[in-house]
């Protein structure tokens, strides 16, 4: 059993809060969840007001859960790809003629949030792209491009980490444009099995699309995980950033 959170976009206050209801940290906002497991989809930075604190706050959780003997696992978001790129190579052509400095203001980057600390970055950029954790396959985006990067999770991972990491600047960019897709697999709900399979997976937990877009309604009108493709993909993202109040996914529920 875990509990996952989706993309946060800057809103630590929203994520303590969730967390808070959900019993895994305590009113002084200290992890209080024991050997439990959370994940977070990634996404923590952009269009929100405390990307940095955001950050911060589940460095210290990872530590804090860590030495409960609990977990607190995170993937790779397009928005925290960007912003990483943004610091480390600002003039670097992402594609389209424009930077990455450029790209990532486009996507919700804002400039106080280039003071940054480096540790912060660092920690950013070594984010695994996939996890697996029980029988659930976790991603960032709801794309099948993962698959492309490797046949197992190790090597997906690792070698997206290489291109994140080593500055390899043709697969920046296609990495930046790929990890940005959206909906595969609502769109064609076919393709979800034979990915899960590619990785020994039975589910599939992503963010990255809001939920109300996908089913028209409000950001507020939306307080649980939208599941899908035959009950295999789970999503989480509650449009934080677009008003909506988020949720704690428990996977026993
Ligand atoms: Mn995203």
């Amino acid at each position: 059993m875990f509990y996952a959170v989706g993309d946060i976009h800057g809103y630590s206050d929203v994520l303590l809060s969730l967390l808070y209801k959900a019993g895994l940290i305590n009113m002084r906002g200290a992890w209080a969840g024991g050997a439990a497991t959370l994940v977070l989809v990634g996404d923590f930075v952009d269009r929100g007001p405390d990307s940095i604190g955001t950050v911060a706050t589940v460095m210290r959780l990872q530590e804090e859960a860590a030495a409960a003997g609990g977990r607190v696992l995170a993937t790779l978001g397009n928005h925290d790809l960007a912003l990483v790129l943004a610091k480390r190579c600002p003039d670097v052509r992402a594609g389209d003629g424009e930077t990455y400095m450029t790209f990532w203001e486009w996507i919700g980057g804002a400039r106080a949030d280039l003071a940054i600390p480096d540790a912060q970055v660092e920690w950013l950029a070594r984010l695994p792209a996939m996890l697996m954790i029980e029988d659930t396959l976790v991603i960032h985006a709801d794309s099948s491009f993962y698959a492309d990067y490797g046949k197992t999770i190790e090597q997906v991972n690792r070698n997206i980490a290489r291109i994140v990491n080593e500055q390899d600047v043709a697969g920046m960019a296609e990495l930046s444009r790929r990890i940005s897709q959206h909906q595969d697999f609502w769109v064609k709900p076919e393709r979800t099995i034979p990915f899960l399979e590619r990785f020994g997976a039975r589910r599939l937990l992503h963010g990255h699309t809001p939920i109300h877009k996908l089913i028209g309604r409000t950001p507020d009108d939306v307080r649980k995980p939208l599941i899908y493709a035959g009950q295999r993909c789970i999503n989480l993202d509650g449009g934080i950033y677009l008003g909506g109040r988020g949720f704690v996914y428990a996977s026993d529920e």
